[in-house]
């Protein structure tokens, strides 16, 4: 440890974040001793450390969905970062673009006549939304709680129990221990802290808030700080948001005194600090909340329930998600480690409890960060200290917003995924516009990003914005939550929000010139250049897929619902003129109508668009189009494992698919190491970025179950280094919840059951069992896939 370094970068962050924005004074640094090694926690399911975080990226997660919080675990100052999953910059706007259609079958012509240059230029001059660039998710602010000055402490240990989702703060200063613990409670609301010692009148602090937004801080009784502000503007669009952060300490034993922007606590036996924080937002086109009375009301309430109950409502919340999947790849020493030298181990040497423990940090991530009624999980989840962060920490849907959510159903945290729904829900109405205004078309359409503010237009430059595809590969996200639920209910009220965005491209698809094929035009391959100096093109590989899948889901929908046989027809019509998947002449699988893969620029891009139809998609798998799999596995060598977070995550679901357990392993250890994890879990795109938590959580489980072809298939891509082991309460598609054990690198039994009554088909290696099944029944096998009678 460089304490020098330490004392260094806590001190500027500190310092800089309030005396800057508030005139905090000056914070002091812990320049003390740490002395005695703390023990790691009880729960396996924890990370841990023997030091305060110096960094963002090595403080703590908590969040209930809507609210998130950041916990450093400093000694003489405590910073924890605060975020509301509303507080985006800008405000309801509009940014249809009205030139765009004009210039539409000018950018079309020049891409059939193969001027891709002048086709970039007439997008990226005459089709971008207007603004060009979308809104950004934004901070609360922090509060900092400030604590006696003291020379050394001993046993220092911080933690994060999954399985609670607690954060604890624990060390000893003479012969007094403190105890400090943070949870989210989706329950209450509010954001708690508990500071206790074990000896009386022990607890002394101050409590302030620091915010980087246009915020006014002030006190009130009983013993209340509030942080009030307004959002922040952006490209043009008027901050538009108020929010309010209300903490209020109780019960205010010892001695409180309120100063006008903070509030001291001196001598207390223990101190409870609750923050509850709102912000005006009602919805996409709404902001008439009333932050205030949000605030207030939930204080109220908690205070009058008191720590015991709001933490123990919040623990049943989170166990009766979180408890759903248990699953034990073995332990070894190195468990016994704190996280961040357990990550720095990972790649050589024997650590299979991490990969279990990088698991269920996913799932825990998504309940922290995804909740019916909430936000979807955006770019960084619901965490984010910056003002300006990389991306805007948006939602980035040619592949990360996706990603987020493809653990969700397969890990039985399906509820988790309402909020992404409900954006697409919302998505179909201005997407409507986007259509009418930029196409000319009838449905929806969403391109490459969308914000708060459910912007659905293309943005940010030709080669990345003007990709039509977006909102179809999130409506895939409706069918598979149908496929694992069989919810009847639930797919007829998305049925139209896909019926819209299949019209969408039933109205825009245009017969390619040369081949005949129905494709999009203009397009783009996610955001990888061909050899023609530009990505925009008509008709790439992803998008024929894509397209594909969605008329599919919605032919099947329609026939499940009984409704639409018109339209149906008319998909099926169209989905025959698509362009097939096709090879090229490496043996790849190409990218585009062209077989333009080995000369584009950029051979190792880490986007990997076309191989969708590996993963997530169904349509090339090993058995059901060898040829294809084939080649998307040349694909896969071409462009190679190494990349940036998330990609390196597609990667390994990719290789699951294609059943090369050893081959995900080797790039989990890419995954799971320094370069893409930081020390708090959190994956390094760099910088942070979740998509690569959520998509190495979905490989984990890809390498354990797979039920996209008709049939659920038991480890299908099971590494040698994980050869004993089992997993409880992943979910297959046709409504199954499956348990696995086994042992020597074999499958010793399973435990299958069946929700909803659909026929059961499993299959271990060559071994099948097949069986009519009705809801609520339950099927033991054995190795050979024998049926134990109990
Ligand atoms: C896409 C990716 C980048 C990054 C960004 C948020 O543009 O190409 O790598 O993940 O989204």
């Amino acid at each position: 440890m460089h304490r020098h370094q330490f004392l260094l970068i806590v001190g500027t962050a500190i310092v800089s974040a309030n005396a800057i924005v508030l005139g905090v004074s000056t914070l002091p640094a812990f320049d003390g001793e740490f002395k005695g090694q703390a023990q790691s926690p009880d729960e396996p399911l924890s990370l841990w450390y023997l030091r305060p975080a110096r960094v963002w990226t090595e403080a703590l997660p908590l969040g209930n969905g809507r609210l998130g919080a950041m916990v450093f675990g400093g000694i003489v100052t405590e910073r924890i970062c605060l975020n509301e999953d509303t507080l985006w910059a800008g405000g309801p706007y509009d940014p249809t673009n009205p030139q765009a259609l004009e210039a539409l079958p000018e950018a079309r012509r020049l891409i059939f006549a193969g001027q891709y240059r002048q086709a970039h230029q007439v997008v990226q001059d005459r089709m971008l939304s207007r603004p060009m660039r979308q809104m950004q998710y934004q901070p609360v602010g922090d509060l900092i709680l400030s604590f006696p000055q003291v020379k050394e402490v001993l046993g220092y240990r911080r933690d994060l129990n999954l399985d609670t989702a607690v954060a604890t703060v624990t060390y000893q200063v003479a012969d007094v221990r403190y105890t400090r613990q943070v949870f989210v409670s989706p329950i209450d609301q509010v954001i708690v802290i508990r500071l206790t010692a074990d000896r009386p009148g022990q607890v002394s602090f101050t409590a302030a808030f620091s915010s980087p937004q246009d915020a006014q801080v002030r006190t009130e009784q009983p013993a209340t700080l509030l942080l009030d502000g307004i959002n922040g503007s952006a490209q043009g669009i008027k901050g538009a948001l108020r929010f309010q952060a209300r903490l209020r300490v109780i019960p205010p034993a010892g001695e409180v005194s309120i100063e006008p922007d903070s509030i001291k606590v001196t001598g207390a036996d223990s101190a409870v600090l609750l923050i509850a924080i709102a912000t005006s937002f009602r919805s996409y086109k709404d902001v008439s909340g009333e932050p205030q009375a949000l605030t207030t009301e939930w204080i109220e309430r908690a205070a009058q329930r008191g720590f015991d109950k709001i933490l123990a409502d919040h623990i049943n919340d989170h166990q009766r998600l979180f408890r759903r999947v248990s699953l034990d790849l073995g332990t070894t020493d190195a468990a016994r480690l704190p996280t961040d030298e357990r990550i720095k181990a990972f790649a050589t040497g024997n650590d299979p409890q991490l990969a279990a423990l990088y698991f269920q940090f996913g799932r825990y991530l998504l309940i922290s960060s995804s909740r019916p009624g909430t936000q979807p999980a955006n770019l960084q989840g619901v965490w984010n200290d910056l003002m300006d962060p990389p991306w805007g920490s948006k939602y980035t849907i040619n592949i990360n917003t996706e990603m987020n959510y493809w653990p969700a159903e397969v890990t039985n945290l399906a509820e988790c995924a309402e909020p992404l729904f409900q954006m697409i829900m919302d998505l179909t109405q201005t997407g409507g516009r986007t259509a009418k205004i930029h196409y000319g078309a009838g449905g929806w359409v969403a391109h490459h990003n969308t914000d708060l503010w459910r912007a659905s237009g293309p943005i940010d430059g030709a080669q990345y914005g003007m990709w039509p595809t977006g909102g179809a590969w999130l409506c895939t996200h409706l069918w598979e939550h149908y496929l694992f639920g069989q919810d009847k209910g639930f797919l007829a009220k998305v049925y139209p929000a896909m019926k819209g965005a299949a019209q969408f491209f039933l109205d825009t698809l245009v017969e390619h010139p040369r081949y005949g094929y129905l494709v999009t035009c203009p397009s783009l391959s996610p955001e990888n250049r061909h050899p023609h100096g530009t990505s925009i093109c008509a008709g790439p590989t992803m998008d024929n897929q894509i397209i594909r899948d969605l008329f599919d889901h919605c032919i099947q929908a329609s026939q499940i619902l009984g409704i639409d046989a018109e339209f149906r027809a008319r998909l099926a019509a169209a989905k025959s003129r698509l362009a097939p998947n096709k090879i090229g002449s490496n043996g790849q699988l190409q990218e585009w109508l062209e077989d333009w893969d080995m000369n584009a620029p950029d051979l190792r891009h880490r986007h990997v668009s076309h191989l969708y139809g590996l993963y997530p998609s169904n349509q090339i798998t090993p058995e059901g189009t060898p040829d294809l799999a084939q080649a998307a596995r040349r694909s896969l060598e071409i462009r190679g494992d190494r990349a940036t977070g998330w990609a390196i995550a597609w990667r390994m679901n990719l290789w699951a698919r294609l059943k090369d357990g050893e081959r995900v392993y080797s790039i989990l250890r890419l995954l799971l190491s320094p370069d893409r994890t930081y020390p708090n879990m959190f994956d390094a795109h760099p910088p942070f970025q979740i998509d690569g938590n959520f998509g190495g959580t979905a490989a984990i489980a890809e390498m354990l179950l797979q039920s996209h072809t008709g049939q659920i298939e038991l480890l299908p891509a099971l590494p040698k280094a994980w050869p004993t082991g089992h997993v409880r309460g992943l979910r297959a598609r046709g409504g199954f919840d499956v348990e696995i054990w086994w042992r020597d690198g074999r499958l010793l039994r399973a435990t299958i059951r069946s929700n909803a009554g659909q026929d059961l088909r499993v299959r271990y290696g060559r071994a099948a069992f097949a069986s009519f099944t009705h809801p609520g029944q339950t099927f033991m096998l054995d190795e050979r896939l024998q049926r134990i009678e109990r």
